[in-house]
């Protein structure tokens, strides 16, 4: 009893531990969770997008908060791809299952590129965010050019 108590908890404090672990019940759920962690980072990313093309005028802090949930968000994408969610209502291309370490190896570059931009962001260096901006933006495109539909 003791000791399936404590398995238990074990259990919760991993969990808990791993928190972009996400589960999820069935492939649809995992398909919106993906979906939607994609379009809170690209609303962050453009936030410092529109000050980095001059749009809007420079705000070290708005640029800070903006990169730190952009390299937030980085992370949480990547385990809603699993096994059974090339189906849906998706622009995933079947590519990412076949190619899969070349596909994780186009999320950590991007992961990477997105702590690089937070790290310039906390500097408040504008021509350092802009450059860090340009990095994110290419490798957004490039899983974009090849594992998502137009
Ligand atoms: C964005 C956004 C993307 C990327 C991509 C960069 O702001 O929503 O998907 O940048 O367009 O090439």
């Amino acid at each position: 009893m003791k000791k399936a108590l404590s398995i238990a908890l074990a259990a919760v404090a991993l969990a808990s531990a791993a928190p972009a672990m996400a589960q999820f019940q069935k492939p649809e759920d995992a398909v919106k969770y993906r979906k939607g962690a994609f379009t809170v980072m690209a609303a962050h990313f453009s936030r410092i997008g529109a000050m980095a093309n001059g749009r809007v005028p420079f705000d070290a802090k708005v640029a800070a908060d903006n990169a730190a949930l952009v390299e937030t968000m980085s992370k949480l994408p990547w385990d809603a791809f699993g096994p059974g969610t090339d189906k849906g209502d998706t622009r995933a291309l079947p590519a990412i299952w076949t190619e899969q370490a070349q596909f994780k190896a186009g999320a950590d570059k991007f992961q990477a590129e997105a702590a690089k931009l937070n790290a310039a962001a906390k500097t408040g260096n504008l021509d350092a965010i802009k450059t860090a901006f340009g990095a994110v933006g290419q490798s957004c495109k490039a899983c974009h050019d090849n594992y998502r539909k137009d």
